[in-house]
Order: C-alpha cells, then structure tokens, then sequence
C-alpha cells in the first residue's frame, strides 16, 4: 500500500479484500457496518459525561426521549448494523440470554457475530475506558438461517475478532488473520484512520502483571504462587484497570500479563469465552503474543454453551508460557 499519511478503515478493508481473489466482499462490508456502529456507540458513551444535562438511563432526556442504558443502547446499535446486511446468519450478544435470529423480511447470509457491546459498562459513571469486543465465524449447518451451533465454534474458527475501545480516543483494533491492526476515530471527519498497522506486542516484554488480588485467598496454590513470584523475585511491576478492553489494549502495546483466573468461588472467572476471550485471544496470538486458559492454547477450546465462562492469562508468550507452568503444578496435586 502506497504510504500516505491517509488510510481509512474503508480503504485498508478493501485493500485486505483484494488479496483474497475469491472475497465477495460480504465480509468487508460486515467489519464497515461494525465501524459504523463503534462511531455511533463512541458519540453516545462521550456523552455519558453529560448523562446529568442528557438524563440518566430509565429517565426521559430534555427532548422527552428514553434515556436507555449505554450496554442496552450499543447493543441496539450493533443489532441494527447487522441485522439486514444479508450477509448475517445469525447474531449473538453478551445482553441475549439465546441466539439472536436474523428477521424473516431479511436475507441470511454466511457469517455469525458474536458480540458484548459494551463491556465495563459499569466503569462510565467513573469515567474509566470501556469497550466493544466482536468475534466473527463462518456459519457452518446447512439451513437457510443459523443456530446455536453456528456460534458454537472454538476460536481457531474465527475468520475475524478485535475489539473497540472508547477511552481518551476511540480505537478500533481488529484482525482476520493477516496481523492485527489498529484504527483511530477522528471525531472531526467521523473516520477511522490507520494509526497501529501490524501492531506487534512488545519483545522484550515489559514486565507488568494485571490481575485483581482481591481474589487472592480464592486463588489456587499455583496462581498464588504465580502471582507471589512474580510481585517479588521476578520483579514485575502491577497495572490493573478493572475494564478487560483496557487491561487487554496496555498488555498489547506494552507488553506483560493479563490475568482473570478461575477460583475457589468461580471455577471458571468471570470473563465469556465466545466475546470476550476467544476474540481477544486472536488479537494477541495474531500479534505475535499468546493466550492461555491456564490449561493450554484458549483458542482451542471447544464452546459448549452461549455464555460459557473460563479462565483467561494472555499478553507476552512468555510469560503466558510461565503462568502455565505454574499452574501445571495444580494438577499434579
Ligand atoms: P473484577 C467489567 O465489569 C468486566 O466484565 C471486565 O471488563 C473486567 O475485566 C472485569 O469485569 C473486572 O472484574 O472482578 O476485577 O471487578
């Protein structure tokens, strides 16, 4: 691609479109109408901070209108993005207990997206970065529309994932297996401009954990041990937001460990496998880090249900590579 201090998200799709010769462009056009959506989510949690003037979610704003939930808002956002492309077979959402069906009046088509629309929704009335994470998977049974099972697919299968996060700026960061790449809004043309081609996590890693100790007495013998290691001899330092697309975007561009471990309380954390880890795992792996479920590759593991959760070490492969070790030991005992 000829350098110029310019290229839209549009222009770099169409640019990776092109070097598939069979892409029929449904793909590309799914990854714009999630850019779409990202804008017009991105405008509305840039207001949260207005959310006194513009009216508190479940209250009625100056104009009268519904003042809906930011997560429920965005999740409409993607639901209409998505819905009536012809490109979707079905969809599915942190916010939906089950599948979301493509309307009858619309056409089906070959791709399954998964998605939390905003996830640490709970992080906006403190005005800490929050984030949008998407998953996309070729639907894979043979009827018209898809299921259950189309979603049900191991991250290996995942023919694109990145995430949105709305912080100081907006980024889009995304991969479909060629690199991970990310996009800054520019709120003044409303476009997403490449400003992260290939991002590459870091080597030498920097040597930072992100975990929240609170959990510590829950936590195995191996991840406390883990964690004790690498707070003392090993001489990490600790960041820890609380906001999995931003604990994930500092651990990609700087490099460390990001931990959710499984405890005592809940075996497997807390984060989601389908929209969450799966997705996120791709972005790291893709760019040149690594993502484990304490157990072996994340994105090998076979989804049994929708909103499945597990346990989630991702950033800098070795250090991914040392937190395994470490939890090996629990097996052995
Ligand atoms: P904890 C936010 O609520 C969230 O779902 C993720 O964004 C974040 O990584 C995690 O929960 C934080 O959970 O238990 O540390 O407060």
């Amino acid at each position: 691609m000829p350098e110029t201090s310019v290229v839209t998200i549009s222009r770099f799709l169409l640019g990776e479109e092109r070097r598939h010769p069979h892409a029929t462009g449904a793909f590309t056009n799914i990854l714009h109408d999630i850019a779409v959506a990202a804008k017009i989510i991105s405008r509305e949690v840039n207001h949260a901070g207005l959310v006194d003037i513009l009216g508190r979610a479940g209250s009625e704003n100056v104009h009268g209108e519904d003042v809906q939930k930011l997560d429920v808002f965005a999740n409409d956002v993607l639901y209409r993005a998505l819905d009536h492309t012809g490109h979707i077979a079905v969809l599915a959402s942190e916010e939906s207990e089950d599948p979301i069906p493509i309307p009858e009046e619309f056409p089906s088509g070959e791709y399954v997206v998964l998605y939390d629309p905003l996830d640490g929704s709970s992080n906006i009335d403190v005005n800490v970065s929050i984030g949008t994470i998407f998953s996309i998977l070729r639907k894979v049974t043979d009827g018209e529309r898809g299921t259950l099972e189309d979603c049900l697919q191991p991250g290996t299968e995942q023919l694109a994932a990145g995430y949105v996060l709305y912080g100081s700026s907006t980024m889009l960061v995304y991969t479909t297996g060629a690199g991970t790449h990310g996009f800054t809004l520019d709120p003044s043309i409303g476009e997403f401009l490449l400003s992260h081609p290939n991002m590459l996590i870091p080597d030498p890693p920097t040597k930072v954990y992100s975990v929240n100790e609170a959990y510590f007495d829950r936590w195995s013998p191996g991840q406390q041990r883990l964690v004790s290691h690498l707070k003392g001899r090993a001489g990490f330092g600790s960041r820890y937001i609380g906001s999995l697309v931003a604990d994930v975007h500092r651990t990609l561009l700087r490099g460390g460990l990001f931990m959710y471990p499984g405890d005592s309380k809940n075996a497997q954390g807390k984060l989601r496998l389908l929209y969450e880890a799966a997705p996120m795992a791709m972005v790291l792996e893709q760019a040149g880090g690594a993502a484990s479920d304490g157990r072996g590759r994340l994105l090998e593991v076979q989804p049994t249900s929708l909103h499945q959760r597990i346990p989630v070490y991702l950033g800098s492969t070795p250090f991914v590579e040392m937190a395994d070790r470490f939890l090996a030991e629990d097996a052995k005992n």
